[in-house]
């Protein structure tokens, strides 16, 4: 694949040299991207801030542009999807179906009413300013539906952006700019791209006035320490070790295809995937088989291939990562009921597997795998269950599994994290509700006017009296 350039100021533009991008699927390069470098960034900035005074005056052009967007990116799909499954892995139908995510996120804000606040009085308003150029960060699992996440809103509260993909996956995020380019003015959205270092003089350049960032704790932390440095605001959507605890009046084979797909989607590379699963002794063996079987039924392959269900890992230091943890929690007396091993072609393909007598003081339960490998964990009391579940530095999201909601709920207001599920995991990740983590999993919220709301700061505005 060739021609993919940035768009700064509305126009496409080269980088100052060029990186190599991989094909998950069969380990090798397959197209270059341009790396922009220090000049091109300024650049970038300097049309963001020059096109912030007009953009943010017209909210009704705003919302008319982001619909337009929306349509064009819908259109653009057949062209976008390949390119997805390309330099990610997933499953072309995967990628069409994020892309659709993406289209729903653009429309959402278009359509939002956002209603004025008044004092109680009625005497002065309360109105939700932009704050001016926000600097976008992504990751590599969901490339397309994440920069959505933060352009929409971002866009729609009057801001203009300088949007930065995770170099494993920067092709689509690049024609996603080649088609937006069409459409909004020059500079409210500039797409550039670049290894991380370009992160790091994203989060320290003088311009923005705030940093979204989606990645892993580590970076996160990172970010957060460089945004202090000038006081940038900052939203940040980091890492997750989701528990999912199944409670002993559960029915392990009418549960399993659930839990096993709120594991396994996006081949577990989902910062809300289930990570880990508390389980009654009672129940333990026969949700460990449920679970392994889908595991051992399920087609992977690359994601190009017709029917292929998952595909491969999206880059070798994330597939060294996954084999390492489990690797480490079979040598520390584990058992893989499914998988275990990689799987024996070109790429970064790994069985899915299912871990039975790993627990907590095991790397793959106490850290973020990020991949297709689940633990199942026994417990023989519920209490000591929700502990482990909330020990740990991240506070995602959870789920907790029963055919009686009332004790489900109760068991939920017990767990640390910012959104529980009951009998499946994340349906709560909607256009309309505040997504964010407690703890280390983030800072902030996106989505719903909650979202929007963090790419404002307010302002008072009190009438004349007299
Ligand atoms: O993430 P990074 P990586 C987790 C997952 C995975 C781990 C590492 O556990 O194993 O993160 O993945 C940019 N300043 N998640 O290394 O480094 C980088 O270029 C500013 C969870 O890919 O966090 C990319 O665009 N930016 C996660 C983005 O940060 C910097 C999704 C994310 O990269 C930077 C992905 C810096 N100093 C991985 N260094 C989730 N929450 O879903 C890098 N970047």
């Amino acid at each position: 694949m060739t021609g993919f350039a940035m768009t700064v100021d509305g126009a496409a533009v080269p980088g100052a040299g060029a990186f190599d991008v991989v094909d998950p699927a069969t380990g090798e390069v397959f197209a270059q991207a341009p790396d922009c470098g220090a000049d091109r960034l300024d650049q970038a900035m300097a049309a963001a801030s020059a096109a912030f005074p007009a953009w943010r005056r017209d909210e009704k052009r705003r919302r008319a542009l982001l619909r337009e967007a929306a349509d064009a990116l819908r259109a653009a799909a057949g062209r976008l999807a390949p390119i997805l499954t390309a330099e990610q892995g997933k499953p072309l139908k995967d990628a069409h179906r994020e892309i659709a995510t993406a289209v729903t996120w653009l429309r959402y804000y278009a359509d939002l009413d956002l209603p004025r606040e008044v004092s109680q009085d009625g005497s002065a308003e309360v109105i939700r300013r932009p704050l001016g150029v926000v600097a976008a960060i992504t990751p590599w699992n969901f490339p397309i539906a994440l920069a959505a996440w933060k352009i929409a809103p971002a866009l729609r509260a009057g801001n203009t952006m300088v949007l930065k993909p995770s170099p494993y996956t920067p092709l689509t995020t690049l024609a996603m700019g080649e088609t937006l380019r069409a459409i909004l003015p020059p500079g409210v959205l500039n797409v550039i791209s670049g290894r991380d270092p370009l992160g790091a003089l994203m989060t320290a350049h003088p311009v923005p006035r705030k940093i979204s960032f989606t990645g892993s704790t580590a970076t996160g932390k990172r970010v957060a320490a460089a945004a202090a440095e000038d006081l940038k605001r900052v939203t940040l959507e980091l890492g997750g070790n989701d528990p999912a605890i199944v409670l002993d009046d559960a029915d392990p084979g009418q549960i399993a295809d659930s839990l096993f797909w709120s594991a396994f989607a996006n081949n577990g590379q989902v910062c809300l995937a289930v990570k880990r699963v508390y389980a009654p002794e009672r129940l333990y063996a026969d949700l460990v088989e449920a679970l392994a079987a889908r595991a051992r039924s399920v087609r992977v392959d690359a994601g190009t291939a017709e029917g292929a269900q998952l595909g491969p890992i999206n880059n070798r230091p994330q597939y060294e990562r996954v084999a390492g943890l489990v690797g480490d929690a079979l040598d520390r007396g584990a058992t893989a009921a499914a998988g275990g091993r990689p799987i024996d072609r070109p790429g970064y393909f790994y069985q899915p597997t299912i871990l039975s007598g790993a627990s907590d003081g095991t790397r793959i339960v106490d850290e973020e795998q990020f991949g297709p490998a689940l633990p199942v964990i026994a417990y023989r009391d519920l209490g000591e269950a929700v502990e482990r579940a909330n020990g740990t530095t991240y506070g995602l999201t959870a789920s907790v599994w029963s055919p009686d909601p009332d004790r489900a709920a109760r068991v939920a207001a017990e767990l640390d994290c910012g959104q529980v599920s009951i009998n499946a995991h994340g349906r709560g990740v909607r256009p309309d509700l505040p997504f964010g983590g407690h703890k280390w999993s983030g800072l902030g919220v996106e989505n719903g006017p909650w979202g929007l709301y963090g790419y404002t700061e307010l302002q008072v505005l009190v009438g004349n009296e007299s």
